[in-house]
């Protein structure tokens, strides 16, 4: 794996830190292609519902915590989240899903240590969106890519692929871990599959190192400050009878990239920001904590 030592301080190899460390990741993708397997891979338990089916899909984020015995200084709080649609055309049901990740990454107490962005060998969703705009490409984000079941070596597809995805997503993943999420075949019920162990380690090793040894808010002192300016700066314009500017660009940008025009973007920006300015910002997810 390739190594990025900019967002980590790797207390996991020092001794000394005995105590536990808390991560909070956020597990993003398309519909289907496999986050909720992942989470149950990573606590290798059926802690969420995995499936292809309309009922078994994502619709309500979960909260998975808990401590995983081969790992007991590292304690996870694992977010499953709905499925963005691969579609760009602007649909609601992307929008939708898109304002609930972001509203679900501002309402975690203390912030976020790692997002892992949950891919399949073809993904062309522009997740630049999520990441580059709204968190000011400050938070590390690790690539998974599911369903490598038949692939030796495992990351073999990243080895091949990696300059591609790079060049063609402009897209600033830390790393990326291949996995099989299969546990077992129909042929052998009974037996773990090599590569799912495999695929379980790596993931929880490279969950681990990227993690940001601290947790870091959403939004950086130097946004926030941005937006109190351009508040002000608004307030004097409508005392001088101009239209008022934007207080969150990066918002508008986003629901224009979704599909919006000009003028619902600037509505739907506003709506939002609106709901993450609430001090108490709570946004629905279930709870499961697995010890
Ligand atoms: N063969 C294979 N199937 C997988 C793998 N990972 C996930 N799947 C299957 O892909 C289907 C979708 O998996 P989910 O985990 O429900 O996908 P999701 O991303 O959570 O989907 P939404 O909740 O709809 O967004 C399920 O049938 C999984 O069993 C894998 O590594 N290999
Ligand atoms: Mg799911």
């Amino acid at each position: 794996m390739a190594s990025n030592s900019e967002y980590y301080s790797s207390d996991s190899d020092n001794d000394e830190t005995e105590k536990q460390r808390e991560l909070n990741v956020i597990i993003f993708g398309e519909s289907g292609v496999g986050k909720s397997a992942l989470i149950n891979q990573i606590f290798d338990k059926n802690v969420v519902e995995a499936s292809n089916s309309a009922v078994g899909c994502t619709i309500i984020s979960a909260k998975v915590s808990g401590t995983l015995k081969e790992y007991p200084h590292l304690k996870f709080n694992v977010y499953d989240t709905a499925g963005l649609s691969e579609s760009d055309d602007g649909n609601v049901p992307t929008a939708h899903a898109f304002v609930q990740l972001v509203k679900l990454a501002y309402s975690i107490p203390n912030g976020i240590n790692l997002l892992i962005c949950c891919a399949e060998k073809r993904f062309k969703a522009n997740y630049r969106i999520f990441i580059e705009e709204l968190c000011e490409k400050r938070m590390p984000c690790l690539l998974v890519v599911t369903k490598c079941d038949n692939d030796h070596p495992l990351n073999k597809w990243w080895n091949d692929n990696e300059d591609i995805v790079r060049e063609r997503l402009k897209f600033e993943f830390i790393d990326c871990v291949c996995v099989s999420t299969l546990k077992t075949t129909g042929r052998r019920p009974d037996d773990i599959l090599e590569d799912y162990t495999e695929s379980r380690s790596n993931l929880i090793e490279a969950i681990s190192k990227y993690s940001r040894s601290e947790p870091m808010p959403m939004d950086s002192w130097k946004r926030a400050a941005l937006s109190y300016a351009r508040s002000f700066y608004n307030m004097l314009r409508r005392l001088l009878g101009f239209e008022e500017n934007s207080i969150r660009p990066e918002l508008e940008r986003m629901f224009i990239e979704l599909g919006y025009s000009p003028e619902s973007a600037i509505s739907e920006a506003n709506k939002l920001l609106n709901d993450l300015q609430e001090p108490n910002l709570m946004v629905p997810y279930a709870v499961v904590d697995v010890n």
